[in-house]
């Protein structure tokens, strides 16, 4: 087992990991940027170096100086946690040649994964349920128009190097693919370096659903049940449950199974989670695999009582997964609200200085935040400041849990979407588990009309 690990990362993630490594009696090892001096990862963990300014480009993005802080530091292992490094490819290569152990899968598998269109080539292959689609990449508005008329519209153009929806559009007719494919190209090239464009055909109002997997060294790969994540605005997850109050025990079998298989088929190891998309009538279908721990991993273990970045950390250290799929707990019911520095009504970022921080405590309600009163949320880096979680045995109980602490919830000095998530959480189609990708654009975009600008 390891004696020490860096943490490459910052804000609730790098303080939840240094939370797992010290129940494990593993030292820590910070990485801060000139912005974080006064962080709660910095004073949390064992050590902490300066690693440069705040833009991520100049600290948390900066390969080498992470390496050879880790060196200087004597840490066996990086935790990348999410965002940030955790699926770059070349970080994880870069720590195999230092022979630091990148708690995480191997690298050739985050850059297979990591080109959307030759993962639904793979799991197509495996058997695993993809979307009808075209698995060539389209190099121009001609190639676009003639795969088009293969699958016929509606259908989505997606960029390969994809991610948060940019390069992709939903297409209707040969006028608007005329229109869309050079811009959506052009803005992929620009974004990811990579204009490789593809298109599938269109899913009308999916649920988003993803399966947690972890899988060790040695063949063995579990299923950690399924997450609900189709309440998104703009490609944002903001509110996550498990499990799923939509799909029926045998949809939910066969999903749990295809992610198996998927895992499988590619000798993925470590944490990672298969995104399907859902059609009313419970077809689910391969979207794209997340090779990393993801933002909303807490509602996964409120149901089954694992800790998952210790498994994470066991399974990088060479340990065989022990525990066994008919022990796999699915207590209850677990939500995860996602707190923003933004505006309610415009959305956009808000930073600023929390100037006072009450977070409800009380039964089957958990914290993963960095913030508390003098924090200042910067806009070099992600707005959300707390995932508030709640459990309960029903799924009612942990719907009136949310609401109840999202009321007591009081946060000064910056703005909050915390009213959006208390009228999603009070919606009666949220009560009743009606939430596909459709909601927020159905009944909260709706009311942002009515709220004072
Ligand atoms: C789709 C889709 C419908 N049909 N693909 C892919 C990236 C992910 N963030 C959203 N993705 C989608 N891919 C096909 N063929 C619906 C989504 C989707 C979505 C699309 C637009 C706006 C919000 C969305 C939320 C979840 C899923």
């Amino acid at each position: 087992m390891f004696t020490k690990i860096l943490i490459a990362n910052r804000g609730e993630i790098a303080l939840r990991i240094i939370r797992t490594c010290k129940k494990m009696n593993i030292k820590t090892v910070a990485v801060y940027s000139e912005a974080d001096a006064d962080s709660l990862h910095v004073r949390e963990a064992d050590e902490a170096y300066l690693i440069g300014k705040p833009p991520v480009n100049q600290s948390y993005l900066n390969i080498e100086k992470i390496i050879s802080v880790a060196k200087t530091a004597k840490a066996e292992a990086i935790h990348p946690g999410y965002g940030l490094l955790s699926e770059n490819a070349v970080f994880a290569r870069r720590c195999a040649e230092e022979g630091l152990v990148f708690i995480g899968p191997d690298a050739d598998i985050i850059a297979a994964m990591g080109s959307k269109l030759e993962a639904r080539k793979t799991m197509q292959e495996a058997g695993v349920p993809v979307i009808q689609g075209i698995n060539i990449p389209l190099q121009n508005e001609e190639e676009a128009l003639a795969a088009a008329k293969k699958i016929g519209y509606p259908l989505m153009l997606k960029a390969s190097a994809g991610g948060g929806g940019i390069g992709m559009q939903l297409i209707s007719n040969e006028e608007e693919m005329r229109k869309a494919f050079a811009g959506n190209k052009r803005r992929a090239e620009s974004f990811f370096g990579d204009g490789t464009m593809f298109i599938e055909k269109y899913i009308p109002e999916p649920h988003h659903i993803e399966v947690q997997i972890i899988a060790d060294k040695y063949g063995h790969v579990l299923p950690l049940w399924e997450r609900e994540c189709s309440i998104q605005r703009r490609h944002q997850k903001v509110i996550e449950e498990a499990p799923s109050p939509f799909i029926s025990e045998e949809t939910r079998e066969k999903m749990l199974t295809a992610a198996v298989t998927a895992a499988k088929h590619i000798n993925y190891t470590n944490a990672g989670t298969i995104e399907f998309l859902v059609d009313n009538e419970e077809n689910f279908y391969f979207l794209e695999m997340n090779t990393r721990l993801q933002v909303e991993h807490p509602v996964t273990e409120e149901i089954t009582g694992l800790d998952l970045v210790a498994e994470q950390i066991k399974i990088a250290a060479g340990e065989p997964l022990i525990i066994k799929k008919e022990d796999i707990a699915r207590k209850g019911h677990a939500i995860e609200a996602r707190i923003y520095a933004e505006d309610p009504v415009t959305f956009f970022p808000s930073p600023g200085t929390i100037t006072s921080l009450k977070q409800p405590e009380g039964e089957g309600i958990r914290h993963e935040s960095a913030a508390e009163a003098g924090t200042t949320v910067t806009p070099f880096y992600d707005p959300m400041i707390a995932k508030l979680v709640v459990s309960g045995e029903t799924r009612q109980q942990a719907c009136e849990r949310l609401i109840e602490a999202l009321e007591s919830y009081k946060i000064e000095g910056i703005k909050t979407n915390i009213d959006m998530l208390l009228q999603t959480a009070r919606h009666e189609n949220f009560l009743k588990g009606h939430t596909t990708t459709k909601f927020v654009e159905q009944y909260y975009l709706p009311l942002t009309k009515t709220m004072k600008k």
